[in-house]
């Protein structure tokens, strides 16, 4: 049996014993009641001593490179003696019992290094779910005193909006791609972007990711920067050379200090956390409602009536949710 003390949790946590830090994951990521409840004491003691990290989203099509990218970046910031925590957004993972685009590089380096944890995504009905446990993941390593938080996305579906309202500095990584550079970027990710990193530039593919570069510093003009703060950079940036992501990180630090002297690092964590309850009340209601006999038992009728013109739709909505 798990044991259900949130102070031995707490304990573990902020002494930074990886048994506890699992121990707690593991509470964290459990569908059992008992559990929850016990997550949520251990995730209330422990957010006095969160937030305490820079956080940075990683998002891009699969085999853009995030994972080798991360082990790259990772690294040289853990040898500056940086603690790193690594951990993923993939919805996908639940199904396949393992992610089928996300996982094909296995950060050796950085998987061995004392000063990083790196963790798969957890598993979850929905990506609202699996985002969530994510995010109190990420205050649970900054409670652990880790600085760097990094969260691949596995750059499909809806996860890249989810990671994006959990991080300080959201990064889209491209490749210089064969004519169409936007190829698998939708707009709305751009939007979201602090900065794109031009990944690959190394050898042959020069030439093409410096001509990338340009084309996208020119569809970034036609974006309007969210706030006269910060304008989202592109830079170039290879993994395969060693500290050839440390432009990136030049790019999150200087953002971050303006962002701390603007004032708007802490607004964006307020909002964000404001963000992510409204998220959850929003999910929560859903699962009530589905959940709730009463009303699984009254939509077929209802939805019947609806059909046949018998009662109108908003009448008929107003009829279910009477019931909650
Ligand atoms: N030349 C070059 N290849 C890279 C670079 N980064 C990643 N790769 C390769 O691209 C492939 C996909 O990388 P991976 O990190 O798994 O991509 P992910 O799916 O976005 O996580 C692998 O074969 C990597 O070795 C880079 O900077 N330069
Ligand atoms: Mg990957």
């Amino acid at each position: 049996m798990v044991h259900t003390d949130p102070d031995i949790f707490v304990q573990g946590i902020l002494s930074g014993n990886r048994r506890m830090i699992a121990k707690t994951i593991t509470l964290i990521e459990s569908s059992l009641k008992e559990h929850q409840q016990a997550a949520f004491k251990v995730m209330e003691k422990i957010l006095p001593r969160t937030g305490n990290s820079i956080r940075i989203g990683i998002t891009g099509v699969p085999g853009v490179g995030k994972s080798t990218f991360i082990e790259n970046l990772g690294v040289y910031l853990a040898d500056q003696g940086h603690k790193v925590a690594v951990l993923t957004v993939d919805p996908s993972s639940r199904r396949s019992g393992g992610s089928i685009l996300g996982d094909k590089t296995r950060m050796e380096k950085l998987s061995t290094h004392e000063n990083a944890f790196i963790r798969p995504s957890p598993a979850g009905e929905t990506l609202g779910g699996v985002a969530a446990k994510t995010r109190e993941i990420m205050l649970v390593c900054e409670a652990a005193a880790f600085d760097v938080i990094l969260v691949e996305t596995v750059g499909v579906g809806q996860s890249e909006t989810s990671v994006a309202s959990m991080v300080d500095f959201f990064l889209v990584l491209m490749i210089a791609g064969a004519g169409d550079e936007l190829q698998g970027i939708k707009k709305g990710v751009l939007e979201m972007a602090d900065g794109i990193a031009i990944n690959k530039a190394d050898g042959n593919n020069l030439p093409a990711v410096e001509k990338a570069k340009t084309d996208l510093e020119t569809a970034l003009h036609f974006i309007r920067p969210e706030t006269p703060t910060w304008s989202p950079i592109v830079l170039t940036c290879s993994s395969v050379v060693e500290g050839g992501t440390k432009k990136v990180w030049d790019m999150v630090l200087s953002h971050h200090q303006k962002f701390k002297a603007s004032g708007e690092f802490l607004l964006r964590r307020k909002h964000q956390s404001l963000e992510w309850m409204w998220t959850l009340v929003e999910e929560g209601l859903r699962k009530r409602f589905q959940d709730n006999k009463k009303i699984t038992e009254k939509i077929p009728g209802i939805s019947q009536q609806v059909e046949n013109d018998k009662i109108s739709p908003s009448a008929a909505a107003d009829k279910l949710l009477s019931y909650l």
